[in-house]
């Protein structure tokens, strides 16, 4: 097996026997036959007009390769048979060899696997909104665009024009599942969330979706079952239909590579609705549910019925049965906090814009930091923390993504009213930030990089490679992303994006810190 496209992978070059995530050599293998067969049927799609069977297998196949999705062979193998069915069906096509795929100049390879990642990355987000009901052709033909491309030889400047193109697609991803869930759930607003959990049964929940979010709190109302968020799911509690539901109580644990510590024997199910699944341990594996993309061999998953409703009873009986803690059981955040807020998307940071125009213009606000992505297991993500601690107290922290954990139960204080530290919600909702950026450029008549705003990045999977993408797409520069570079980023390619964007690894907290503030 070849795998190098997470932030953890082995030695920081590359897994070749088994994945540090879990992954094993079989399953890689079937990942790659999988994106080999997506390229064919792009080539199949060529002049014709795939129908939308084919568009929904383009999303799906590429989101159950993202990092900690599905681990499940034979879910894969199923997904490679649907895909070659589209494929004849649109008359066939050329094969693309598997060896191919990660085998060429290392500065090919590099580009090329740089479109790739962050096309997983942007089928995650177009899957989302595609659930909840919205779609934009433009977006699903540049999934056929960019895994042709994936399959042809291309110059160093044409590659690079593709990457900037796929960015600017990606943005356009992000609004349209901006719009999706604002559109079904409501603005975001401002919202205290409390890590306490309550005796009783109860059922986490995890990843992305805020449909299964909705589905299950509509199935456990009145039952005497509450519901707790766990990593990227803990935004949903600023959304108003459904924050409605008085059973969803809080947030149980922090980020996704702590779950097998926090999740070991808890008297409760976990359902895993995207991205984030670790191999689970002996010790609640019997209590692990999948739904969506994510699979696990040997775990009990929840498909969609025809109505396009799950039926979460198994889950909901495995929490009647498990019985939860017999009385209420504090937990903590990292630093020690015992609740988190959340809330603070596009439109209500915009509702307050004039307060922070105001305390900039007047000097209480001298900057702001976006320190946000994800989170993950290396040692050197505490510099996040450290650096949050650190940012002076003039300044305001903006947050998204699951890398907030490391500082999201801090009490930091406020400024003319507002907490330093907001969170604007999961990792799709940079689009957020971007709005609240571009809106401030505006208001101040300048660009986003002459803004006294300094991004301050984790990446780890491919939806932060989607999102970095579309950053440079916007011609941000001068980000500082960390705790690694990514190990597909060639020396050359990773020269050129310095060159041109100022992309800088981070160092410490203080000498980073002195160096933006300096
Ligand atoms: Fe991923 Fe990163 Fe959303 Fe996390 S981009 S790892 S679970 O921040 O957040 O899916
Ligand atoms: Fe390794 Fe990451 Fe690939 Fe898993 S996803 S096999 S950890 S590079």
């Amino acid at each position: 097996m070849f795998c190098f496209q997470c932030e953890q992978t082995a030695g920081g070059k590359g897994c070749t026997k088994v994945g540090v995530c879990g992954k094993d050599a079989s399953v890689a293998q079937k990942q790659d036959e999988l994106t080999c067969a997506l390229i064919e049927l792009a080539r199949a799609a060529d002049g014709k007009s795939p129908g939308p069977e084919a568009d929904k297998l383009m999303m799906e196949g590429l989101f159950a390769t993202v990092t900690n999705v599905n681990f499940d062979p034979n879910r894969i193998q199923e997904l490679i048979e649907l895909v070659k069915t589209e494929k004849e069906k649109l008359g066939g096509a050329e094969d693309f060899p598997q060896d191919k795929l990660w085998d060429d100049d290392v500065n090919a390879r590099s580009l090329r696997s740089t479109l790739l990642f962050g096309m997983r990355g942007m089928a995650a987000y177009a899957w989302h909104a595609h659930i909840l009901g919205k779609e934009d052709k433009d977006i699903i033909n540049w999934f056929y665009k960019g895994m042709k491309a994936i399959g042809e030889d291309h110059s160093t400047d044409e590659a690079l024009n593709l990457l900037m193109e796929f960015g600017n697609v990606n943005l356009q991803c992000m609004a349209l599942l901006d719009e999706a869930n604002t559109s079904a759930f409501g603005h975001p607003v401002p919202t205290t969330v409390p890590m306490k959990v309550e005796k009783g049964p109860f059922i986490i929940i995890t990843g992305h979706d805020l449909l299964d979010l909705k589905q299950l709190l509509e199935q456990t109302e009145g039952k005497g079952i509450n519901i707790y968020t766990h990593g990227e799911m803990l935004p949903a509690h600023g959304y108003p239909e459904l924050k409605k539901y008085p059973h969803l109580k809080g947030n149980f644990g922090t980020a996704w590579q702590n779950q097998q510590r926090e999740f070991d024997g808890v008297p409760a199910p976990i359902l895993f609705t995207t991205n984030c699944l670790m191999p689970p341990k002996a010790s609640y594996a019997d209590r692990v549910f999948t739904t969506g993309v994510v699979g696990y061999p040997q775990t009990q998953h929840i498909s969609e019925g025809k109505n396009g409703i799950k039926d979460f009873s198994p889950v909901i009986n495995k929490a009647l049965e498990l019985g939860g803690y017999p009385e209420d059981k504090i937990f903590t955040g990292i630093n020690g906090g015992t609740e988190v807020m959340t809330g603070f998307a596009r439109n209500a940071v915009l509702g307050v814009a004039d307060k922070v125009i105001e305390a900039v213009k007047a000097g209480d606000i001298k900057h702001i930091f976006l320190v946000g992505g994800c989170d993950g297991a290396r040692p050197g993500r505490n510099y996040y923390t450290e650096f949050v601690k650190k940012t002076p107290k003039d300044s305001v922290v903006l947050t998204l993504a699951c890398g907030k954990y490391r500082f999201n139960d801090l009490d930091l204080g406020k400024i003319g009213g507002l907490p330093r530290i907001m969170d604007m919600g999961q990792c799709n909702d940079a689009y957020s930030a971007i709005v609240v950026a571009t809106e401030l450029a505006k208001a101040f008549n300048c660009s986003v990089n002459d803004l006294p705003l300094t991004l301050v990045l984790s990446w780890y999977e491919q939806k932060a490679v989607c999102i970095l993408l579309t950053l440079l797409a916007l011609n941000i520069k001068n980000i500082y992303l960390g705790p690694t570079l990514p190990a597909f980023l060639s020396q050359d390619v990773l020269n050129v994006l310095v060159e041109k964007f100022n992309i800088t690894q981070i160092s410490t907290p203080d000498e980073d810190l002195k160096k933006i503030l300096g």
